[in-house]
């Protein structure tokens, strides 16, 4: 089966109660990317991928489309196999993994229809069916964010992530405490992510000035070195998010032990074919993580549900989708949904989401 035709098509996804904020972003609206890949026995496989704004990791949505323009030539004739694809884009452009990611879905949709199996079966097979998802707040008054937990929890929510950062640390220290007042005895588990925006300084006050509170750190600060200077003296666990950008960090990470699980992305990482090596890598180590996107539609929803549902359960800190956040869906009839805070495998055969492809208009290149 190969790639016999690729379009891509630009969309705009508005956010829903807007804007969606974290330490170094303000989102209104996202720009995602679809890819539209048909093989040459004319069955068809979508793929997304949706940087949540500019700042927030090193891609952005047109960003996405050039990297996928330059690559689109080459793929034409190009077996439509995930491993084999992965490396062919490897020889066709150095990095930009995040817009691989969305030829390496397609690739993954049109291998499930082909085999009329099922994306979380390409992937190793499903622990459940029933995917346990997290909710993250914004950056946000103390009391706004206590409230939020309480209904999130009220929701069935398992987790919950607080976004801090970006202002004076003593704000983010009374959410903490107002959050953990609402969530305290209830097994919901917290998450106080900083998406890059606190210092090591802050770091160390919030895990010195809360050692009575249960939650794991994501990415507080920028870099790699910042969480190597932060490692010996905080109490809390560490999570890298923004950081792991590769498979190759992620083994350093995980093999030196740097951190204590990762919030992952299934773009960044380069897609479902790397997500499988990270979750294995994850599952050696013991080491709990997310699977997630950082924004996107059914499509991207879908991808994150099938490999969060493969992942061994206890190591699943959940699955982000930007359903909430989003208007409608894609797939009228089988769009991707949270209820009561877990969201049902599709049942489909690839992603088992099926686009209305007249959302998206005219494709923005076609090949
Ligand atoms: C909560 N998320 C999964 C969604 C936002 O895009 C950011 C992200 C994170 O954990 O950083
Ligand atoms: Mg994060």
């Amino acid at each position: 089966m190969k790639i016999a035709e690729l379009h891509i098509y630009s969309h705009d996804l508005p956010v829903k109660n807007g804007p969606y904020t974290m330490a170094n972003a303000e989102v209104w609206a996202l720009d995602t990317t679809l890819v539209k890949v048909v093989a040459d026995n004319g069955l068809v496989g979508w793929g997304e991928t949706c940087p949540v704004g500019p700042t927030y990791a090193e891609a952005h949505a047109t960003g996405a489309r050039a990297a996928l323009i330059e690559m689109a030539p080459g793929l034409i004739g190009t077996e439509a196999l995930p491993l084999a694809l992965h490396r062919k884009m490897e020889g066709l452009l150095n990095g930009h993994s995040y817009a691989k990611a969305a030829i390496d879905i397609a690739a993954h949709d049109l291998l499930g229809k082909h085999l009329g199996v099922p994306v979380c079966d390409l992937l190793g097979g499903a622990s459940t069916d029933k995917v346990p998802s997290y909710y993250a707040t914004g950056v946000g008054a103390p009391d706004e964010i206590a409230r939020l937990a309480k209904e999130k929890l009220a929701e069935g929510y398992p987790r919950l992530q607080i976004k801090v950062g970006g202002r004076p640390v003593e704000i983010d220290i009374e959410t903490i405490r107002k959050v953990w007042d609402v969530v305290k005895g209830s097994g919901m588990r917290l998450a106080v992510d900083g998406n890059r925006g606190w210092t090591t300084r802050d770091a160390l006050r919030v895990s010195r000035e809360c050692p009575d509170i249960p939650f794991i750190m994501e990415q507080p600060c920028n870099t790699i070195e910042d969480l190597q200077k932060i490692r010996p003296q905080v109490t809390h666990g560490i999570y890298m998010d923004e950081n792991s950008t590769s498979l190759n960090t992620v083994i350093s990470a995980a093999g030196t032990g740097l951190v204590d699980g990762f919030g992952m992305k299934v773009t960044r990482i380069g897609g479902l074919h790397l997500m499988r090596a990270f979750r294995d890598i994850c599952e050696a180590r013991n080491l709990p993580h997310t699977c997630d996107d950082s924004w996107g539609g059914d499509v991207i929803a879908a991808a994150c549900t099938h490999m969060g549902a493969t992942v061994r359960p206890d190591l699943l800190e959940g699955v982000w989708l930007a359903a909430p956040y989003i208007q409608g869906n894609y797939d009228p009839e089988n769009g991707i949904q949270i209820k009561g805070g877990y969201i049902g495998l599709p049942t489909g055969p690839g992603l088992g989401v099926v686009p209305d492809e007249s959302q998206f208009g005219a494709p923005v290149a076609s090949f």
